[in-house]
């Protein structure tokens, strides 16, 4: 629990959480040991020794607001330690046991619903299968909704750095799990990688009645072009939600237009703090706000930002935005409205 009651108190609702953020260097260490399978330094070629090495590289974080920085030649860049991380899960119980990790710490939080991002793409290319994936985590969620009381829906994403082809392919294999699925996302390397690359796997998904959303601007300023493209053109006239995309805060064009399709958009202080100036992250996020947009705020990656879920992000953001309660209870609120989940379901989350 954090140290401001309110916030702990409050139930939550979580619409950006990927689950793959979730594998530390525990989880990972864990899985290797019980599937008798090292893990391989990719900066050196070498099997890590020790979790305490494994934990070293896996610390990609900036030094802002008193983190500890790692500053070895052998920390890994985000996304080689992100995606490289994937490799560890081999089994369906693998598969399970983190997600499960997600839903008992979301239980511990209050958290009631969450809408949980995962990466198809990243697990076939070391070899999962569809099936050891989904129904590890299809086991998870049954058990987290029965014994936890925590409800949740899947979010699949692409790899925008990976070709329109595979998203295509995946999009296409993922379809015999469709009912987990309430929606289709776009994630990992933005750059060089603007949405409109996707525009037939989305357009396809939008007829086939999933909801839809996209990363931009991860962390820093990409070019505003690629929100431009999430509010208002992709899928034949724009996503059902934006994931971060803070830096439309400095374009008063882009936050009317937001605010006029009454986009959600979710945001992730502490993946922001890597990159970003803090005053700039806290007034661009206030400024959202304070425009009316139905922002909501998550978590990310909890395991690559210092084991900061879900309520440490409201506590940042409650702290730097000077949010008062009730501003938290909003953005509570908002979370909820944003949520893809049925009406009835809604109605009865808090
Ligand atoms: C991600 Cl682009 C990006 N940033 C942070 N976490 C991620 N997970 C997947 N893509
Ligand atoms: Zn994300």
């Amino acid at each position: 629990a954090t140290k401001d009651p309110y916030i702990n108190a409050i139930p939550k609702v979580e619409l950006h959480v990927h689950i793959e953020g979730i594998i530390s260097a525990d989880l990972k260490w864990k899985f290797s040991q019980r599937n008798g399978q090292p893990i391989i330094n990719p900066r050196t070629g070498r099997a890590f020794s020790s979790l305490e090495e494994l934990r070293d590289s896996h610390n990609t974080l900036k030094p802002s607001i008193g983190n500890r920085m790692n500053n070895s030649e052998e920390t890994l860049s985000f996304f080689e330690a992100y995606y490289g991380g994937f490799e560890a899960l081999k089994t369906q119980q693998d598969y399970y046991d983190l997600a499960m990790d997600y839903y008992e710490h979301a239980a511990a939080m209050n958290v009631r619903y969450a809408e949980i991002f995962f990466d198809p793409q990243g697990h076939t290319r070391f070899g999962a299968s569809w099936e050891t994936m989904m129904q590890g985590f299809r086991e998870a969620q049954q058990k987290a909704e029965q014994a936890l009381h925590v409800r949740s829906g899947w979010i699949m994403c692409f790899l925008r750095d990976e070709s329109p082809e595979s998203a295509m392919e995946h999009y296409n294999a993922a379809l015999q799990y469709r009912d987990m699925i309430v929606g289709i996302g776009l994630d990992s390397n933005e750059v060089d990688r603007p949405p409109s690359l996707f525009e037939e796997v989305f357009l396809r998904a939008r007829k086939d009645g999933f909801r839809l959303t996209a990363h931009c601007d991860v962390g820093k300023p990409y070019p505003l072009e690629h929100i431009h493209q999430v509010v208002s053109t992709m899928a034949g006239g724009g996503t059902d939600r934006i994931d971060h995309g803070l830096n439309a805060a400095g374009d008063p064009d882009l936050v009317n237009l937001i605010k006029e399709k009454d986009l959600g958009m979710t945001i992730c202080p502490w993946s922001y703090i890597r990159h970003q100036p803090l005053d700039e992250v806290f007034e661009r996020i206030r400024a959202l706000f304070d425009a009316g947009i139905r922002i909501t705020i998550a978590s990310d990656d909890p395991a690559f930002m210092e084991d900061t879920w879900v309520q440490e992000n409201l506590l940042v953001a409650k702290k730097y935005c000077n949010f008062t309660n009730s501003e938290i209870q909003r953005l509570a609120q908002n979370a909820i409205n944003e949520s893809w989940v049925s009406e009835d379901v809604k109605n009865r989350l808090l």
